[in-house]
Order: structure tokens, then C-alpha cells, then sequence
């Protein structure tokens, strides 16, 4: 089974404008639409539209459930979210103009999670995940939910012994690398921060691969480098019309992710993974993309070993 955990989802409120936002302006909205938000929860999305069975765990506020719910199901997402007595669930504005260099993202704190609710969950864990399982770990934390639980999270999860996936960024991502998960995905800022003595670009993904199986170094529009093996792979994306970049790299996680499950070859893993997020792009949504088009534009993309 995979599991994702999104530790501090989101409705995703989209919010589409006329022009270009702009400040000390009237930004007329002329349409308002909901999708689900949080990384995770865009992995499970993914992976079951690519026909691998899975389960999104994490946290959900109870004063909103209703409405979380409404969106995990008509996502068609199989949940088993623990419930927080007295909160909501955040939302997620992402602002879609007319701006051609990419949408907007304005994002609540979320969640503050109880004690027991943690330990709660943490215990969960220990029963429900066996060594046969992938566990994907994506998005921001929540309050209350801090560095030394995702530690303790991630141990357990290496004690049950499951490959373990992490979409995570500047201090978690670190956790993450420092207890030698199976898969994460930095982009070249997050890169740049892990690579503290300023090696060459390339021997750092390496040394990165010695401890992790599956290294992706997003490059923004440059494409990205997936390193597996020691092998490393520039992988350029097909050209797209881009309507919507929201959700993207959780698309390709989730797809690159379904891959490995479904034991394709790297190059295979790459090649879906490209293809499901370039679909993505060309949506309005933050997590919608066409499985028809996914097949065209597995052929455009780029793989060239280095
Ligand atoms: O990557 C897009 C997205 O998953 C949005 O759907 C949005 O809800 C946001 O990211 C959440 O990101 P965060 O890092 O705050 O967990």
C-alpha cells in the first residue's frame, strides 16, 4: 500500500482574475473555484488516476470537515484523516491572472495540533505501516506538530521499514536527508541551502545518491535532474501551454512515485512523471491532469543521461 501524509492540507480556494494583479488596484475576481490543497493530498490524487491503490493520512480541523471531505471525494481520494476537535482546516488562495510567469499562492498557517493528537497519530503509524508499504511525507507542518515529531515520524517509519518519500523544504527537508530517506525532491534554492560547502552542482547530487535512492533536483523551467544509481539524468519537459503551475511537482511526485510502485524502469519513472506534471500545467485547477494527454506527452520528454 502507499500512504501519503499531509501533515497541514488545504482547500485550495482558486481565484481567477480578469488581468494581471496589481497593487493599489480593484483585482476583479471573476471566478472563484475549489480544489483539494497540501502536497500529499496532490500525490494521492496522482498516484490513484494512475491506478495504484493508496490511502492519505494526516490531519484534518473538524469545524470545516464537511466541506474537506466534499473535496477529497469529488478528487476521488481514499482518506483516513485524524480529526481536530475546534479548528478548520486552512484554505489556499492561489491567485490565476493573466501573469504568464506563473500563479500565486497565498497560504494560512493551518492547524495547530494537541499533544495527544501527535502521539496519537505517531502511534497509528506504528500499527498500520509494514515493510512492503511507501509512505509519502509532503507539505508544511502544522503547529504543534514539530521538527523532533517529524524525526520521531520518520524513525518509526524506518524502523518498519517501508521506503520512505519526503517532499519536504529547508529544515525538514534537512531531517529528511540526515535520516537517509529513500526519495526527496529539493529544488535548486533548497539545493543550494543543502549544499553547505559549495560543491560543484553535480558531485553533490552524487554524494546525495550515496545515502538516498532517488535524488530529483527540480531547476524551475530548466527541467530537473533526477540521479539514481549514481547515474544522472537531465530530464527537459515537454512545451506546454501553461495555464496553472500550482501542484506540479506534486504531480510529479506522485506520479514518479506510482512508477517506482508499479516497478517501471528510472527512465520509465522519469518519462510518466515528466508527462502527468506537464499535463497538470495546462489545467486551471491545482491538481487536475489528462491521463490521454500524459500518453502524448510522454513522448516529448527529454532524457539524456550525463
Ligand atoms: O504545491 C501546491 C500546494 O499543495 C497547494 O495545493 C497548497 O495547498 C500548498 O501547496 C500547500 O503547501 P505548504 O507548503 O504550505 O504545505
Amino acid at each position: 500500500m502507499i500512504y501519503t501524509i499531509t501533515l497541514n492540507p488545504a482547500i485550495d480556494r482558486l481565484l481567477y482574475l480578469e488581468e494581471v494583479m496589481e497593487s493599489r488596484k480593484t483585482n476583479r475576481i471573476i471566478d472563484v473555484a475549489y480544489d483539494i490543497g497540501g502536497k500529499g493530498t496532490h500525490g494521492s490524487y496522482t498516484i490513484s488516476k494512475l491506478g495504484v491503490d493508496n490511502v492519505a493520512l494526516g490531519f484534518m480541523g473538524d469545524l470545516n470537515a464537511d466541506k474537506f471531505q466534499q473535496v477529497l471525494t469529488s478528487k476521488k481520494i481514499t482518506h483516513d484523516f485524524c480529526l481536530v476537535k475546534g479548528q478548520a482546516t486552512r484554505e489556499c488562495y492561489i491567485v490565476i491572472d493573466r501573469n504568464t510567469s506563473g500563479t500565486t499562492m497565498l497560504t494560512e498557517k493551518g492547524l495547530t495540533i494537541p499533544r495527544h493528537s501527535v502521539e496519537r497519530f505517531l502511534d497509528m503509524l506504528k500499527t498500520r505501516v509494514n515493510s512492503n508499504d511507501m509512505v509519502l511525507i509532503a507539505g508544511s507542518l502544522p503547529t504543534g506538530f514539530e521538527l523532533p515529531d517529524l524525526e520521531k515520524m520518520i524513525k518509526i517509519l524506518k524502523e518498519a521499514g517501508c521506503f520512505i518519500a519526503c517532499d519536504l523544504s529547508g529544515e525538514t527537508l534537512k531531517m529528511a536527508v540526515e535520516l537517509n530517506v529513500d526519495f526527496i525532491k529539493p529544488n535548486e534554492f533548497e539545493l543550494t541551502d543543502l549544499n553547505e560547502d559549495g560543491k560543484d552542482q553535480i558531485d553533490f547530487l552524487r554524494s546525495l545518491n550515496n545515502k538516498i535512492k532517488y535524488v530529483v533536483a527540480s531547476l524551475g523551467e530548466d527541467g530537473s535532474y533526477c540521479i539514481y544509481n549514481q547515474e544522472v539524468y537531465k530530464v527537459i519537459p515537454p512545451k506546454v501551454k501553461e495555464l496553472n503551475d500550482t501542484g506540479a511537482g506534486d504531480c510529479f511526485v506522485g506520479a514518479f512515485l506510482a512508477g517506482v510502485s508499479k516497478g517501471y524502469s528510472i527512465k520509465e519513472t522519469i518519462r510518466l512523471a515528466s508527462a502527468c506534471a506537464a499535463s497538470k500545467v495546462t489545467h486551471s485547477d491545482s491538481s487536475t491532469f489528462d491521463l490521454e494527454d500524459v500518453e502524448k506527452l510522454k513522448t516529448q520528454v527529454e532524457i539524456n543521461r550525463i
